[in-house]
């Protein structure tokens, strides 16, 4: 179900965003659906297992990625979007270019998902602007390769909410509607674990800007951080990708019960379930309040 005026989806709970990189090389899945019919295959797994939108990416965004050309990210995307969109999936696509952007809403995406927030390309906000579509703003410092040596912060969440800030200021005098505005605070972009930690611990301060809130955690290095393997024949080091399923569902649920609009994940059918618990218990929240107040 989408909403009537902004064709945002709209399921009465946390929105579950699957993801499909169409990459050699992403931060988890890089490799897997760079095949163009294993990608559109998964998409519409995604679809069957109850994502609400299938996020199809072409250039990776792992820490120390280089960039692709414009063309060849094209190339990669566009066949897959057009595909999902004709049999009926909700589409967004994830980049960082208008030229990419524009084709891709061409081919059927009902959504731009752009890591840089507009950063990256000028031309991003006038297309959005123009094409009236939702628009994900994420917190960004700058391209993959270097990203990390921004990761620099007094106070990362008043941080975050201020750039974030700015950037929708930036959309919205650029004549993008604030109704289709998403913001997301870029889990893993230029930031170290513990900026990660308190970006998650701290949501509701995202969400007082008064604005949607996605949330991309899933399978993040900071969780195979987290849950870094141990015991007799482990090298101590961080879980592998596939091993990260658990806490990304408990991030989906964290998230979900602070409030956030949408989650980002590889895998649906965990985090679907646990965003369903998130929403009982904030009905339960909501109508506890209104029992006590005699309502
Ligand atoms: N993370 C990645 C790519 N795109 N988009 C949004 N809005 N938020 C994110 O956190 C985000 C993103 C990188 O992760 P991947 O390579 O595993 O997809």
């Amino acid at each position: 179900m989408s909403h009537p005026a902004t064709d945002l989806p709209s399921p009465g709970r946390c929105v579950i965003m699957g993801v499909i990189n169409v990459t050699p090389d992403s931060f988890s899945d890089g490799g897997r659906y760079f095949d163009r019919s294993a990608a559109v295959e998964r998409g519409l797994e995604l679809v069957r297992s109850g994502a609400d939108i299938v996020d199809v990416g072409g250039e990776s965004t792992r820490p120390g990625a280089g960039r692709i050309d414009a063309a060849e990210e094209a190339s990669r995307v566009l066949p897959v979007i057009r595909e999902l969109a004709a049999a009926g999936g909700y589409v967004s696509v994830d980049t960082m270019r208008a030229e990419v952007a524009a084709a891709a809403l061409e081919a059927g995406a009902r959504m731009v998902n752009d890591v840089s927030g507009g950063l990256a390309d000028p031309a991003m906000i006038p297309l959005i602007a123009q094409a009236g579509r939702p628009y994900v703003i994420m917190h960004w410092r700058g391209h993959s390769a270097t990203m990390q040596d921004k990761a620099r912060y007094a106070d990362v969440v008043a941080e975050v909410c201020d750039e974030l800030g700015q950037r929708y200021q930036a959309a919205a005098e650029g004549g993008v509607d604030p109704e289709l505005i998403i913001l997301d605070p870029g889990l893993g972009f230029a930031k170290l674990p513990r900026h990660n930690w308190a970006l998650l611990a701290n949501l509701d301060r995202i969400a007082s800007i008064g604005l949607p809130v996605l949330v991309g955690a899933s399978r993040k290095r900071f969780l195979g951080e987290l849950i870094a393997s141990a015991g007799a024949g482990t090298d101590g080091g961080p879980r592998p990708d596939t091993g990260r399923e658990y806490a990304t569902v408990a991030v989906s649920a964290i998230a979900a019960l602070a409030g956030a609009w949408g989650v980002r994940v590889h895998e649906v059918p965990g985090s679907l379930d646990a965003v369903k618990v998130a929403a009982s218990v904030r009905a339960a929240r909501a109508g506890h309040v209104a029992e006590a107040a005699g309502r």
